[in-house]
């Protein structure tokens, strides 16, 4: 069996680590987003790539879920003895994979290369690949500071400021890799993760033709929904959907992936709303359980129940 997931960072990357636990060696391919990459100090990062490929590989900080863990800051402290303002914090050994990556991107390697040459010097067992190989990069319209890149959204400003719109730089020409539409192409399952749908996985079916690339295919298509009792567990999905006008509530999510879901997996809070969806959306498969990932095994039975869909399918 091929199955394929969807991600974005720390939230959605709990339900691929799942999945990667519970699926044989070489038949998950994670797609991540590239929208958060941004250029550091003349680095180029790919956070939620390497958030991907550090959980993956176990060496994630499990406090917050991004970086790596047994971290030194060495490089971050001298840099503000040199009087900087670090607002992005690079770890000693996460300085490793930016230093990498951009020295082969400068000498032509495309990110997909660099991403899955990383991953197999961790001895990850599945396959890591960016969205799109070429320029994509996640803007934020903000009422207080005008037109924010990502990190300056989200970090700098810890996504408080009101977001008046959300723009994906260079979608229109950033084109699927080869090896994302095999992956596709070959998958069996398709999983969007329970990522912000509007910061994480837009970002991803910005890339030209993903969507039709997902839509073409008659297999099926699972979201985890990102919300619980119409929150998110941490960060803006919430707010966002809520200052770009959507219902932050499953209904609202449901009408964000319009045309690509098959499956919705809900958590037990949203029940009250199943009635009401399915009505709205009567091909759609809704099922419940419990979608909050607290440890290793809430992301192993999450991953598992998301799996049986694909049997269940079988089935039907
Ligand atoms: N998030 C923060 O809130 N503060 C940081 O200083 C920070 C540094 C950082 C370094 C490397 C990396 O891969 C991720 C990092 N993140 C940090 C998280 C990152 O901003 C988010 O994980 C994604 O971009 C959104 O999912």
């Amino acid at each position: 069996m091929k199955v394929v997931a969807l991600t974005g960072g720390v939230g959605g990357v709990k339900l691929a680590h799942g999945l990667s636990q519970v699926l044989p060696p070489h038949t998950l391919t994670v797609i991540g987003n590239v929208g958060d990459d941004f250029e550091y100090y003349g680095l180029h990062i790919s956070p939620d790539l390497d958030t991907v490929m550090y959980t993956l590989a176990g060496i994630v900080n499990p406090i917050t879920g991004w970086g790596q863990n047994n971290e030194t800051w060495q490089m971050k402290t001298m840099l503000q003895t040199y009087g900087e303002d670090v607002w992005f914090g690079l770890g000693d050994r996460d300085l490793a994979t930016h230093i990498l990556r951009t020295d082969w991107l400068r000498r032509g390697y495309r990110l997909t290369e660099i991403t899955l040459h990383l991953a197999e010097q961790l001895q990850i067992p599945h396959t890591i690949l960016p969205a799109t190989d070429d320029r994509l990069r996640t803007m934020v319209q903000t009422v207080e500071y005008g037109l924010l890149p990502f990190q300056e959204y989200f970090v700098k400003h810890r996504w408080q400021p009101i977001v008046s719109d959300v723009s994906y730089d260079g979608a229109e020409t950033a084109k699927v890799s080869p090896e994302v539409l095999e992956a596709i192409q070959q998958a069996d399952l398709i999983i969007i993760c329970p990522s912000n749908p509007i910061l994480s996985i837009a970002p991803i079916l910005a890339v030209q033709s993903m969507r039709e690339l997902l839509m073409s295919r008659s297999v099926p298509t699972v979201l985890v929904s990102p919300l619980i009792g119409g929150k998110a567990i941490k960060g803006p999905t919430d707010k966002i959907m809520r200052e770009l006008g959507y219902i932050p509530s499953t209904i609202g999510v449901v009408q964000f992936y319009e045309g690509l879901l098959d499956y919705l997996i809900i958590d037990v809070a949203d029940a009250s709303e199943l009635k009401t969806v399915q009505e709205l959306y009567p091909k759609l498969q809704i099922l419940q359980t419990s979608t909050l990932m607290q440890t290793i095994d809430d992301r192993i039975s999450l991953a598992q129940y998301v799996l049986a869909c694909l049997e269940n399918e079988e089935i039907r």
